[in-house]
C-alpha cells in the first residue's frame, strides 16, 4: 500500500513505504457503512498534523469509514507541490480521495461523510437538517474563513496586521456567543455524546483558537463559553477523538487543555 508524501515538488509522486506503518492504517468498524461497504471504499486523506483535516479525521474515525493517510509536508511547502495541487487547486490542506473523486474544503468534505455513512448528521428532509445546513457553513464560511485571517493577517491585510487582528478576535469572540447559545440549544449541533459533523468542526477550531497563531492567542479564554467548555471536555474523552490524538501527536486533553502537537510524522505549520 503506497501512498504519496507531498513534498518538495520533484514534479513526481514519490512513495514513502516507512509513513506507512504510523499513519496509513484502515480503521474503525463502528459505522452503519462500514460492514457493507468498506471493503470497496478507498479514501486517502490528505493530512498535516493539526490541519484542517484533523476535522475530517475525527470524522471519518467517528463514522468508521476506513481510510489511509498521506502526509502533506508543510514544512517543504507541501501543499503548493504540483501533484497536491492537482488534488486541491487551492493548494490548501485538507484534500480527500474518495471513489466519487478528490473533494476539498473541509465543509464539503465533512457533507461527503455524512451523506456517504448517514452518520453526524440529520438526514435530508429530517427536521433538524436546516439547522445543521446552517450552522455547518456557519462554520466554514465565517469561522473558519476569519480564523485564517488570524493565522495569515499579512495575506488578508498586508501593513495593517494588527488592526486586522485586533477585529478578527473581536468578531470571532461574537461568533462564540452565537455558537454557544447553538450548542446549549443543540441547534444545529448534537453536543459530546451525540456530535454530529458540526460539533466535530467546532471544537477543532476551539483548539487552535487557544493555541494560534503562537503570538496571538492570548485574547481566547475557553472558560468564558461555559456550554463550550462542557462540549470540548466531552468529546476529548470520546475513542475516536483519542485515536486522532494518538495519531497526531495531540497529548492527553488536545481540546479541553491543548498543548502544541508532537507529531510521529510532518508539522502543523
Ligand atoms: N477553506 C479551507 C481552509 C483550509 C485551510 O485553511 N488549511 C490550512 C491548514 S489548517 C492550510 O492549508 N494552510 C496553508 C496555506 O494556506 O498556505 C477548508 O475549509 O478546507
Amino acid at each position: 500500500m503506497n501512498v504519496p508524501v507531498f513534498g518538495p515538488d520533484t514534479g513526481s509522486k514519490r512513495t514513502r513505504r516507512a509513513d506507512l506503518t504510523r499513519s496509513d492504517v484502515v480503521f474503525g468498524t463502528a459505522g452503519a457503512l462500514a460492514g457493507r461497504h468498506a471493503a470497496s471504499m478507498s479514501l486517502i486523506l490528505h493530512y498535516a498534523p493539526d490541519n484542517a483535516s484533523l476535522i475530517l479525521r475525527l470524522a471519518l474515525e467517528e463514522t468508521g469509514l476506513p481510510y489511509r493517510t498521506a502526509l502533506v509536508d508543510r514544512a517543504a511547502r507541501g501543499q503548493d507541490n504540483a501533484a497536491f495541487r492537482r488534488l486541491n487547486p487551492v493548494g490548501r490542506i485538507p484534500a480527500l480521495e474518495t471513489p466519487a473523486g478528490v473533494i476539498f474544503e473541509t465543509g464539503a468534505c465533512l457533507l461527503w461523510i455524512t451523506e456517504t455513512t448517514r452518520q453526524l448528521a440529520p438526514l435530508p428532509g429530517e427536521p433538524a437538517r436546516t439547522a445543521f445546513l446552517k450552522w455547518l457553513f456557519f462554520l466554514a464560511n465565517t469561522l473558519h474563513a476569519e480564523l485564517r485571517m488570524l493565522f495569515y493577517p499579512a495575506r488578508y491585510a498586508p501593513g495593517a496586521e494588527a488592526a486586522l487582528t485586533a477585529q478578527v478576535q473581536r468578531n470571532l469572540a461574537a461568533h462564540l456567543d452565537l455558537l454557544a447559545a447553538a450548542v446549549t440549544a443543540e441547534d444545529g449541533f448534537g453536543g459530546a455524546e451525540t456530535p454530529l459533523a458540526t460539533d466535530l468542526y467546532l471544537v477543532v477550531m476551539l483548539r487552535w483558537m487557544a493555541l494560534y497563531p503562537q503570538s496571538e492567542h492570548g485574547w481566547f479564554d475557553l472558560y468564558r463559553w461555559p456550554a463550550l467548555c462542557t462540549l470540548v471536555k466531552g468529546i476529548d474523552s470520546r475513542p475516536a477523538l483519542r485515536r486522532c490524538a494518538a495519531a497526531e501527536g495531540l497529548g492527553e486533553t488536545p481540546l479541553s487543555a491543548p498543548h502544541y502537537p508532537h507529531p510521529p510524522e510532518g508539522s502543523a505549520t
